[in-house]
């Protein structure tokens, strides 16, 4: 029996104005959940009812905070299976990476649990006797997150585990076809004891959502606004924050390059291709885009790397699968699209392209019912082509070379976005260069272009954002603003700049 779930606003469940229904991807005859949806005005409410249940929250102190983070930790590692089954099932994310993602969370909580007995200020010296000087760290106030369905449960948790810490209430919009994981995580952050209030979930539509947000904007209700998503939706909340004089935080596209040189260890390079390429579909922000690899080492690459592909297993997400299906319909037709830019002088060295179906299968596997696609590795991309210069989320990777390691840093950069990046090398000199030239704000050596751990900062550059980190201390910069004091105990005015004493130098002074 499928689930049925609507958004929650301080505690009670809010009118629902339409419906959604979250297919399993691996057979779309199966509904996981009937989501019912709010509308703008719903959003807004909800921001309003955040914005009251954070002076509380805000009171409560901060090591008690990090308590109840604990408890969502464990609660979530208590339920790690049921969880991951249920993002498995609902976006075809093969099961071990689904069990991945919910360790993701678990590591969030224990790394944000301690902060909550750190959250730390300064103590800063004066240039005036009898004075003293602080900085605390505030907090904003009402976050509103928006998060993608490609990790459900995982980059929600990066937003919303600080959030909570550093004493804000959140809106959380969850993507609609992965409201059914949405809605069970939420439900675990609650048990944790959360006032009502605090954490808000909305099931909305995106346009609902931007309107609600507009509103909610214009109200004074939101102070930041949490966004994983496409560059171009990026760039429009980004463009309506500012508007309102608040600041986003983007985690947007990537078209992640991976550079190998001749030094590298091509099987480790194939192995981490075919897991950053492919693993979930190919529907990371961090999944491989483009493959540069030395013209000396080009053909025996590529000849690996398609025969890896080839003996990769296609399938059911439950089993032990490198890939699932797609997401969601809407990302198979996105990804049939981007098919369309293969140009006859790409060559494809994988074997099929686009759906598997009874006509068009992989080995026995026929599809079923699902939104399975052909993985595909594309050779003699350029520099001019789309599928080189444009995100293309979903299973396919292009590959092009280069001879000397500037060409390859430039390469890398060229088609603007800066999210992860990756370099195969047994020299230290080229990985050094590699991660001074590289736009990204996540380098790995000899690894993939996935697999950030919790406690790094992650963010990117250009088209995957516009600066900002998660993860780590350095979100909190997101959830928090500095407040600095200063507390004059001389007894008078004394005035900065202008009544400090001076010490007279000789500066004539030479040595003989
Ligand atoms: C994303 O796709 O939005 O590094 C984040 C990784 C994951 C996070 C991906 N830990 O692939």
């Amino acid at each position: 029996m499928s689930r049925q779930i609507v958004s929650v606003v301080g505690g009670k469940e809010a009118a629902v104005a339409g419906t959604y229904t979250s297919l399993n991807p691996a057979r779309t005859g199966e509904v996981v959940a009937r989501v019912g949806l709010a509308d703008a005005g719903t959003f807004a409410a909800a921001c309003r009812t955040a914005k009251e249940a954070q002076r509380e929250w805000a009171r409560v102190p901060a090591p008690v905070r990090g308590r109840v983070i604990a408890s969502i930790g464990r609660l979530v590692e208590a339920n790690a299976e049921r969880l991951a089954r249920l993002v498995t099932e609902e976006i075809g994310k093969p099961y071990a990476e689904a069990l991945g993602e919910v360790r993701e969370i678990v590591d969030t909580c224990d790394f944000f649990l301690g902060e909550g007995r750190r959250l730390y200020g300064q103590t800063v010296p004066s240039e005036m006797p009898d004075k003293n000087l602080f900085t605390f760290r505030n907090p904003i106030g009402v976050a509103a997150v928006v998060t993608a369905g490609n990790f459900p449960v995982a980059v929600p948790s990066w937003y919303l585990v600080p959030a909570l810490l550093c004493g804000n209430a959140v809106v959380w919009k969850p993507a609609e076809y992965a409201a059914a994981s949405a809605e069970a995580m939420f439900r675990l952050f609650t048990a944790s004891g959360l006032p009502d209030g605090v954490l808000n979930i909305v099931f909305a539509g995106g346009a609902d959502t931007f309107d609600g947000l507009e509103l909610a904007l214009g109200e004074g209700t939101v102070q930041k606004v949490g966004f994983t998503g496409s560059s171009e939706v990026g760039r429009k909340i980004g463009e309506l924050a500012g508007r309102h004089l608040q600041s986003a935080c983007l985690e947007l596209g990537g078209k992640n390059p991976m550079v190998i040189m001749p030094d590298a260890e091509l099987d480790l390079a194939v192995e981490g291709a075919l897991f950053s390429g492919f693993g979930t579909a190919g529907q990371r922000c961090t999944s491989l885009g483009t493959v540069i690899v030395h013209e000396s080492v080009h053909d025996e690459f590529v000849e690996r790397f398609a025969r890896a592909l080839r003996a990769a297993r296609i399938g059911d997400p439950a089993g032990d699968v490198l890939a699932g299906p797609l997401l969601d319909q809407k990302f198979a037709d996105r990804y049939e699209e981007f098919l369309t830019w293969l140009q006859p002088h790409h060559k494809v060295v994988s074997g099929n392209v686009g759906r598997i179906t009874k006509d068009n299968p992989r080995g026995d596997f026929d599809g079923g019912e699902g939104l399975y696609y052909h993985p595909v590795v594309v050779d003699g991309v350029q520099p001019g082509d789309r599928l080189f210069l444009e995100e293309t989320f979903g299973p396919i990777v292009g590959v092009t070379s280069f001879a000397t390691l500037d060409e390859a840093i430039e390469l890398a950069n060229l088609p603007g976005y800066g999210l992860s990046s990756s370099i195969y090398t047994t020299n230290a000199k080229h990985a050094f260069r590699f991660r001074e030239g590289v736009s990204a704000g996540m380098v790995s050596v000899n690894n993939s272009t996935s697999g950030a751990e919790a406690h790094l900062p992650f963010g990117g550059n250009g088209k995957s954002g516009n600066g900002s980190r998660q993860s780590g201390m350095w979100v909190l910069d997101q959830f928090t603003r500095w407040q600095s004091m200063n507390w004059d105990h001389s007894g008078r005015l004394q005035k900065a700049q202008m009544d400090v004493a001076e010490i007279e130098p000789d500066l004539d002074f030479r040595l003989p």
